[in-house]
């Protein structure tokens, strides 16, 4: 049976939460809605502006079609936090008031669609914090920092060097403890997918000739093996709280850095050194 033909009975009306039933309606699979006649606008626009500032010559070594390195620069500190012109990071700015509002669109469209279905709203609360760790990054640290400058470049190696040169502007970045805490919530969720996957993988695509297997074999698997299975349920919650930590500490690791952190990371360490316990 074709998706289509099952799915229409999850084709409700309302659930909207602006224009009313205005946009309410489906192209093919995808519903559209307010927020995604909103989402398309704001990508189209921020995507053109972003070809725009290639064509007039932003990029890492002058003008260039190389896709790996074409940059679209925030202004020079000097600006502070005032508009800039055009081709001064005026275009990064126009551009970051497309992608926050393409990404919100996106989450309310998220939002919408699960009204619809009469689910909880985790997907678009997931998705939010996605979309805070990149508003901390270009907006709130800026704003912290007194200049928009401190945003980081659009383009796929100079957003890249911006990371390493921040990192070392504080010495040692792997010492920032928030960016533990961030990197080993990262590393724990690709852990966590890994197991989940494979063994999801391993119940359900068995050898050509055999049945597949129910959740009492997941169940068991992880019992025989480490004595604790966390259940179905169980590992989704996991996988969300992880990955969701993941972002919120990234978030926290570079909006410390700067507005409340200075010196070099390592340095932040010296109230451990300085503890009486050692003399
Ligand atoms: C698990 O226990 C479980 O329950 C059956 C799953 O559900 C399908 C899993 O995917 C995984 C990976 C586990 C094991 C995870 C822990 C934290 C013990």
């Amino acid at each position: 049976m074709a998706m289509l033909t099952f799915e229409r009975k999850y084709r409700t009306r309302g659930g909207t939460l602006l224009g009313g039933d205005l946009f309410d309606f489906w192209i093919g699979p995808f519903y559209v809605g307010f927020f995604g006649v909103t989402t398309i606008f704001f990508a189209l626009l921020g995507t053109a502006l972003c070809v725009w500032g290639a064509a007039m010559g932003e990029g890492l070594a002058g003008q260039t079609w190389n896709l790996w390195q074409i940059s679209i620069a925030p202004p020079p500190l000097e600006y502070g936090l005032g508009l800039a012109p055009m081709l001064e990071g005026g275009l990064w700015q126009a551009i970051t008031v497309c992608a926050i509002g393409a990404f919100v669109s996106w989450a309310l469209r998220q939002a919408e669609i699960a009204r619809k279905l009469g689910m909880g709203y985790h997907v678009p609360v997931a998705f939010g914090v996605a979309i805070l760790a990149y508003i901390t990054l270009v907006v709130v640290r800026p704003l912290l920092l007194g200049a928009w400058g401190h945003g980081f470049p659009y383009g796929i190696i100079s957003h890249l060097d911006w990371v390493s040169n921040v990192g070392y502007q504080y010495l040692h970045f792997h010492y920032n403890p928030a960016h533990m805490i961030a990197v080993s919530f990262f590393f724990t969720t690709t852990f966590a997918l890994g197991l989940h996957g494979s063994l999801i993988l391993s119940v359900t695509n068995p050898p050509k000739g055999e049945s597949i297997k129910t959740s009492e074999h997941e169940n068991t698997y992880f019992r025989d093996t480490i004595g604790y299975s966390i259940g179905a349920i169980g590992i989704h919650r996991l996988g969300l709280f992880l990955a969701l930590n993941a972002g919120i500490w990234s978030a926290i690791c570079i909006v410390i850095s700067g507005p409340f952190w200075t010196r070099g990371w390592p340095e932040w360490w010296a109230w451990w050194l300085n503890l009486p316990i050692w003399s």
